[in-house]
């Protein structure tokens, strides 16, 4: 799976590609993973990548030409119908489902991911180049670096081979086995921690009361942090 990443800062992406599962993943081959700087690209004297917004109003506003160029030279490295994402605070919230799905779609035809800066980019390279705008919560960010790197991460986690044997997709918290709740707590040695005991019954060795346990304190946990993943389940 071949994943390029627009971005006026390349060197932020780099240590993820050295880390964890996703660094596993880099490092086996199970994707590839390229970023495309539009300031390679821009053609006038300063090679400047973004400009004045018409109409007035504050901040800077990234450039159509770079920026076109950029997507036609990760297009020529993926592959020519590669799926196109804008992260964007005007893109639909990421959720769960979607990053399944993503993942097979990349799986198919790869993946382009643009990062802006700044206010944002042109509107029209929206409009030529962007198959989709993606957000990753309702806060504000700096630039699409972070919710790129989210992206990815969160995708690579349904390729298979990227997980061990113990983890897989389908356990995750908004997945299957909390039902789409939250998950239970975890404890590891010592069994007991400056006079705090690990509960009994998950000493016990009743494997039947532990499950019983867990999915009672994983109910209880929901209920009280995020009622909403009761009432609409949409992950
Ligand atoms: C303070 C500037 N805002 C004026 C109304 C608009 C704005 C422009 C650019 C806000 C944030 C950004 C940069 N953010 C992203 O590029 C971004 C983002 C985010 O900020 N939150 C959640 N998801 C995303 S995806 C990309």
């Amino acid at each position: 799976m071949k994943l390029a990443l627009i971005t006026l800062f390349p060197d932020v992406i780099e240590s993820f590609k050295d880390y964890g599962v996703t660094g596993r993943a880099v490092a086996e081959k199970k994707i590839d993973l390229q970023c495309f700087n539009p300031r390679d690209y821009a053609t006038d004297k300063h090679r400047t990548v973004d400009d004045r917004p018409y109409g007035g109003g504050p901040g800077m506003v990234m450039r159509c030409e770079p920026l076109t160029a950029a997507v036609q030279m990760a297009k020529s490295w993926t592959e020519e119908n590669a799926r196109v994402v804008y992260l964007s605070p005007q893109g639909k919230r990421l959720v769960q489902v979607r990053t399944q799905e993503l993942a097979e779609i990349a799986e198919e035809q790869n993946l382009i991911l643009i990062a802006g800066r700044y206010e944002g980019i042109d509107q029209r390279a929206i409009d030529n180049l962007v198959d989709e705008e993606i957000s990753i919560g309702d806060y504000v960010l700096s630039g699409g670096e972070l919710p790129a790197l989210v992206l990815i991460d969160a995708i690579l986690r349904h390729v298979p081979g990227v997980l061990g044997h113990a983890e897989s997709a389908g356990q995750d918290s908004f997945s299957e086995s909390t039902e789409g709740g939250l998950d239970w707590p975890h404890y590891t040695r010592p069994e007991v921690f400056e006079g705090q005991a690990v509960p009994d019954v998950l000493l016990s060795g009743d494997h039947k009361k532990i499950e019983k346990w867990r999915s009672q304190q994983a109910k209880t946990k929901t209920r009280k942090m995020r009622p909403d993943l009761i009432l609409n389940r949409q992950n």
